[in-house]
């Protein structure tokens, strides 16, 4: 069993960047079978609990009051039409429900309200996962009572590019909150963006953040930039797909034990795009039509591509073997 770095170098990382694809594939895979059944694909299923008017500015997000994203803002839902919304995802297979809400930082009483909606979703059998934006200890706290599984809270990219996308909150202020959710006792789901112009050096410093927190994430959500009308990053030059298929071999390397979430940006890619990111070591998906605002593959299709690949839903999120 390989043991767990938290000392990685950006130089080294940007040298497996740089392996010959083959090469680097090879050694992802080779570790993703170590620590995991290569055939098996985690499902989580994605809400917008509350949707649009974000006192933020990410420059990547339709949510943002900023932004004219043609979006119609909706307040937090009432908790039934999120059960009744959770009951379907899990009919349709999903083994986690991620609700995910458009905030700096909630308010005290909305907590209460999500605290309410963790303990129905984890009542139908599913697990849980939210991102709320910033928490204070109190609201780590509360949720943790609450019985929630996982807090989302995305880095997003390095903290070099991080001020030409979001200036109204800093690095800092993130890795505050990721520090109150593990330290809460809460699984941390912490990725980044792809496809915002960044840099090779600046996935390579996205990674080496993550992987050198005292902690893996358990679950590390690699999303391609979804670039949608009217947001700042609209119009941005695309990724080369190999890139984006070579970062998820990279943080599969760098965060063996962890799950390696394939996120959004699914939609604009071919299947045969998504089978090399398997093949490279992501083994969890978002599936349902929806993201949160904008489109993911149907779910017929999402079942038609495992039956091709011979992928099988299932799994907690860590390597029992971590
Ligand atoms: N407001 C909270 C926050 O930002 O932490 C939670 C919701 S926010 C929409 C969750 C994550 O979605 C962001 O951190 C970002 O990584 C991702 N995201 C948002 N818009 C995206 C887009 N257009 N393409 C890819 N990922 C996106
Ligand atoms: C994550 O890393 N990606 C998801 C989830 N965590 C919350 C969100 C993707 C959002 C894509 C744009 C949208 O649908 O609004
Ligand atoms: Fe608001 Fe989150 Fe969108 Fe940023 S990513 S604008 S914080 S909803």
């Amino acid at each position: 069993m390989s043991a767990l770095r938290h000392d990685w170098q950006a130089s080294e990382v940007q040298a497996l960047f740089s392996l010959p694809f083959n090469d680097l594939i090879f050694k992802a895979q080779t570790l993703h079978r170590v620590h995991f059944d290569p055939n098996e694909v985690q499902i989580s299923s994605l809400l917008s609990i509350k949707t649009g008017s974000c006192a933020e500015d990410c420059g990547y997000c339709p949510q943002s009051a900023r932004y004219d994203s043609g979006l119609t803002p909706q307040a937090l839902m009432p908790v039934d039409k999120v059960l009744q919304a959770a009951q379907q995802a899990k009919d349709q297979g999903a083994s986690r429900f991620c609700m995910g809400a458009a905030w700096r930082q909630p308010k005290d009483r909305d907590i209460e309200r999500v605290v309410e909606m963790v303990q129905g979703v984890k009542a139908l059998g599913m697990e849980t996962c939210v991102t709320l934006g910033m928490l204070t200890d109190t609201q780590t706290a509360r949720l943790k009572e609450g019985g929630l599984d996982y807090y989302n809270h995305n880095l997003d990219t390095s903290e070099d590019y991080y001020s030409q996308v979001i200036t109204t909150r800093s690095y800092q202020d993130r890795l505050d909150t990721l520090a109150r959710v593990r330290e809460a006792g809460i699984n941390v789901c912490c990725g980044g963006i792809v496809g915002m112009g960044e840099s090779d050096k600046d996935r390579a410093l996205l990674l080496v953040q993550l992987a050198n927190m005292p902690k893996h994430p358990e679950s590390v959500p690699i999303n391609m930039l979804v670039q949608v009308e009217g947001t700042p990053l609209m119009g941005t030059e695309p990724l080369d797909p190999l890139t984006f298929i070579r970062t998820v071999a990279v943080a599969r390397i760098m965060m063996p034990a962890s799950r390696v979430r394939l996120s959004a940006g699914r939609n604009s890619m071919s299947d045969e795009m998504q089978a090399l990111c398997f093949l490279a070591g992501a083994n969890s998906i978002f599936y349902g039509d929806k993201l949160l605002t904008t489109d993911n593959p149907m779910t017929n299709h999402d079942l038609a591509l495992f039956e091709r690949l011979g992928l099988h839903a299932g799994g907690s999120s860590y390597a029992l073997a971590s």
